[in-house]
């Protein structure tokens, strides 16, 4: 037996508003369904955020049954759970994936679904909230481990579990039963090598595009895993190689020049051996100068976004800014903005619930789909 592992798609992405970014997370599900369709797998899973938003445009939807519909011709199956972001709302919505269940995907929310033998379970994302309601997952796993029967057997997560999220308190040696075969993990987005754990061989392939991009993940490739089931299970890492190209930058105001050559160098390189154009990510602290003073430096160095060479520059900077006092503070708008919420709200759990609500409401693809969210949920919070 051999089937494909693939996880957080976000389909329906468009990264820094852009509909070239849009388009690169589908390149990359492509080429993944691709791979699944050359080594003639008999299944696919996918742990999660198969959708960006768990209200995808139309657009969104017609070219994910585009590309499913090429496995369906195949007779390959694709199973899926719900992920943060397209598990809909968590009381009165369905995940918008069961749109996509008559074009050959199965939703394996909280039930075990049997497939040639093989039995194939899930659990949808559980909010921080959900998790201490239910003293964790091992109950609803255990559940579905009963349901099961004699074969190999398959979980699929989607969860923030340590170390991978360091302020989390859900332990993968305390969740997992012995009983699993193979437990396939969504959530973090950086692919880890297998491990074992109660028996069961655990995979993070992490997600097919960069979401999000720090340095952690520059070293390390965006992937699928391959999994032949034999005597042994063998979990094989496949590179993508549709995936966009992306420079990271650390600024130093003492030696721009010499940097941006660098840069320069790089840019080049790249566009020598790949058919898409760069994101450039500026990070570091800036003194004496502003964003726009070294958009003209680059400029002068026959740098540009929108280019053939540059699709976009990314700049994710501390500013030091002076007090009257006149001492100095780094300001980050992102982390100014989580501190002044924390100390506005005070408890820490009632923190993080809202902080849940505000990334999920960042994942919608306009301001009127987030505020048709709201109005539509006045009980998001649950409180
Ligand atoms: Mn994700």
């Amino acid at each position: 037996m051999r089937f494909l592992h693939l996880s957080d798609t976000h389909l329906g992405y468009n990264q820094y508003g852009l509909f070239e970014r849009g388009k690169d997370f589908f390149d990359a599900f492509n080429e993944a369904v691709e791979i699944a369709i050359e080594r003639d797998v008999d299944f696919v899973i996918h742990t999660g955020d198969f959708f960006h938003s768990s209200r995808p445009s139309n657009r969104v939807i017609v070219e994910a049954i585009n590309i499913l519909s090429r496995l369906k011709d195949r007779n390959i199956p694709f199973f899926t759970i719900s992920g943060n972001h397209d598990r809909g709302s968590n009381v009165k919505d369905i995940s918008p994936l069961n749109i996509l269940q008559t074009s050959g995907l199965t939703v394996v929310d909280q039930r075990v679904v049997e497939h040639e033998g093989v039995f194939i379970s899930g659990i949808k994302y559980v909010s921080k909230a959900g998790l201490r309601h239910l003293g964790g997952l091992k109950e609803s796993i255990n559940r579905l481990l009963d349901q099961t029967g004699n074969g190999f057997k398959i979980l699929m997560l989607h969860q923030e579990f340590y170390p991978f999220f360091p302020e989390s308190e859900l332990y993968l040696s305390e969740e997992i039963p012995e009983g699993f075969d193979y437990v396939g993990i969504g959530h973090y987005h950086i692919a880890q090598e297998p491990t074992e754990i109660n028996k069961a061989v655990i995979v993070q392939s992490g997600s097919t595009e960069f979401t999000a991009y720090h340095e952690s993940e520059e070293k390390k490739e965006k992937g699928v895993y391959l999994v032949e089931v034999d005597r042994e299970i063998k979990a094989e890492f496949i590179k993508l190689r549709s995936l966009r190209p992306f420079i990271s930058v650390r600024l130093d105001e003492d030696s721009l020049d010499d940097l941006i050559r660098d840069l320069k160098e790089k840019v080049e390189k790249i566009a020598s051996s790949s058919d898409k154009n760069a994101v450039v990510i500026f990070k570091g602290i800036l003194r004496k100068s502003g964003v726009k003073d070294i958009l003209k430096i680059l400029e002068d160095y026959g740098l540009k976004a929108g280019s053939d060479q540059i699709l976009h520059f990314n700049f994710n900077i501390t500013r030091e800014i002076q007090l009257q006092d006149e001492s100095f503070i780094l300001e980050n708008e992102e982390k100014l903005i989580s501190e002044e919420l924390k100390k506005i709200i005070g408890d820490k759990d009632l923190y993080s619930s809202v902080k849940e609500v505000i990334d999920h409401l960042r994942s919608f693809e306009s301001i009127d789909d987030a505020k048709k969210y709201l109005k539509e949920n006045p009980d998001l919070l649950e409180l």
